[in-house]
C-alpha cells in the first residue's frame, strides 16, 4: 500500500469508528428483553416520571409498577388512576409497605413531607378516600410479585423513585436473585452540609424514609446500580425545583397540553395541594413557593427514567461506594453517609447532568403521549 493511502484509510477508520460510537450512544438504548419494575410514592414528580416512562417505555416490558411510604393503599388508587388516563391499564399495580407518619424516623428536614395526609384531595371522592383511610397501609403484595418477578425473569431492570424498602426485604431474604437485576436506577442520596468547618454528608428524604434498607443496598455494590443524589441534582438545577423561568419550554408544554390531557390537569391538583401543605408547614418557604405553587415540580424523579432513555442526559458519573452511619443521626437533618471513589464498585453516582437534554425530552415525552392518546380516541 502506498505512503499517502495508508494514513489516509487510517484516518477514514478512526473517523468511522468515532460516528458508530457517536450513534450507539446517542440512540435509544431499550433492548427488547428487558423488563422494568417501578417502585413510586407517587409525590408530584412520580407523576411526572411515570408520564415519561408511559411514553418511552413499551408497556410490555414493564412487568408492574409497585407502591410504598406511608398510605400505600391509598397510593396504590391514585396510581391506578393515573396509570390508567396513561394508557398502562394492563400494567399490573401492587400494594408495598407503608405506615402511619409516627412509623417513620422523625428527621426535621422530612418531617413536612411525613405529616402530608391530605394526599388525594380533589383527585379521588370523598367516600373513597375515607374507605382507604380505613385500609391497611402496608402490603406484603408488592414484595410477594418482586420475588416472583426476580425468579421468573433474568433481565430485570428495577427503577425505585422511593426508598428501597421492598426490594430489599426480598433480596435480604433471598440474596440469590440478585443475580437476576440487570440493573437499578435510584432517587435518593444526599445533601452537603458545613459542620463545624468540614463538608459532611446528610440523607435527605427517600433514605430518611428507611436508611436501614437504604444502607443495606449501598452494601450491595455487585449490583449495578446508578444513583442520583439530591446534591447533583440541586447543583444542575439551580434550586432544586423546574418552573416557567427556569424551565419555560416544559412549564409551557404542560399548561398546553391540559386541557387534553387530564393526567397533567391531576398532576397541577396534586403539586397545588402539595405546594400550600408545605408553605403551611414552612411558612418561611412561602416566598419562593407562593410565584409557581402547582406549576412546579422537582426534577428528581422524572430524571431517573430520562437517564434510562436517554444516554445523553448524564454528563458525568464515577464509580463509589457509599457508606450510611447509622450510629450518627443529625435529627434535623439525616444520617451521615460515606462516599468513596472505587473503580471496583458497580455503584455509579451521578456527578453532573445535561439540564437541556432532561427538559428536551421531558417535553417531546409530553408531546408524544398527547399524540398517542388523540390516535387511540380516533381508532
Ligand atoms: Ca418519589
Amino acid at each position: 500500500m502506498s505512503k499517502i493511502f495508508k494514513p489516509l484509510l487510517l484516518t477514514m477508520l478512526v473517523v468511522l469508528a468515532i460516528v458508530a460510537i457517536i450513534a450507539i450512544a446517542s440512540k435509544s438504548i431499550l433492548r427488547k428483553t428487558e423488563k422494568f419494575i417501578v417502585i413510586t410514592d407517587l409525590e408530584p414528580d412520580d407523576r411526572i416520571a411515570l408520564h415519561v416512562l408511559a411514553a418511552r417505555i413499551p408497556k410490555d416490558q414493564i412487568l408492574f409498577v409497585g407502591t410504598t411510604v406511608k398510605n400505600a393503599a391509598r397510593k396504590k388508587e391514585l396510581t391506578r388512576k393515573l396509570l390508567d388516563q396513561l394508557q398502562l391499564q394492563d400494567v399490573p399495580l401492587y400494594q408495598g409497605s407503608g405506615g402511619s407518619a409516627a412509623s417513620y424516623h422523625d428527621i426535621a428536614s422530612s418531617r413536612a413531607a411525613r405529616q402530608y395526609s391530605q394526599e388525594g384531595e380533589n383527585l379521588l371522592s370523598v367516600e373513597k378516600l375515607n374507605e382507604l383511610e380505613h385500609a391497611d397501609y402496608s402490603s406484603t403484595e408488592l414484595q410477594n410479585h418482586l420475588k416472583n418477578a426476580l425468579e421468573e425473569n433474568h433481565d430485570v431492570q428495577i427503577i425505585l423513585l422511593a426508598p428501597p424498602t421492598d426490594l430489599v426485604a426480598v433480596l435480604a431474604e433471598t440474596p440469590s436473585l440478585k443475580k437476576n437485576i440487570k440493573h437499578i436506577y435510584i432517587m435518593g442520596g444526599w445533601v452537603e452540609l458545613q459542620e463545624h468547618e468540614q463538608t459532611v454528608l446528610r440523607t435527605t428524604y427517600n433514605w430518611n424514609m428507611d436508611p436501614v434498607a437504604s444502607a443495606q443496598l449501598m452494601k450491595m455494590n455487585d449490583m449495578p446500580m446508578t444513583l442520583y443524589s439530591s446534591h447533583t441534582i440541586k447543583e444542575s438545577f439551580s434550586g432544586g425545583s423546574c418552573n416557567i423561568d427556569n424551565a419555560t419550554a416544559v412549564i409551557n408544554c404542560m399548561n398546553e397540553l391540559q386541557s387534553q390531557m387530564p393526567s397533567l390537569k391531576d398532576q397541577t391538583i396534586a403539586a397545588l395541594s402539595w405546594d400550600e401543605h408545605i408553605m403551611a408547614q414552612i411558612p418561611a418557604l412561602k416566598e419562593v413557593i407562593e410565584p409557581y405553587k402547582g406549576k412546579q415540580f422537582t426534577p428528581a424523579d422524572p430524571l431517573v427514567i430520562i437517564g434510562i432513555i436517554n444516554n445523553d442526559l448524564i454528563a458525568s458519573e464515577q464509580a463509589v461506594d457509599v457508606k450510611i452511619d447509622l450510629t450518627d443521626l443529625d435529627a434535623s437533618k439525616g444520617f451521615r453517609v460515606y462516599v468513596t471513589p472505587n473503580w471496583a464498585s458497580k455503584i455509579r453516582l451521578v456527578q453532573e447532568i445535561n439540564v437541556d437534554v432532561f427538559k428536551k425530552q421531558l417535553v417531546e415525552s409530553l408531546h408524544m403521549l398527547n399524540t398517542a392518546r388523540g390516535a387511540s380516541r380516533n381508532r
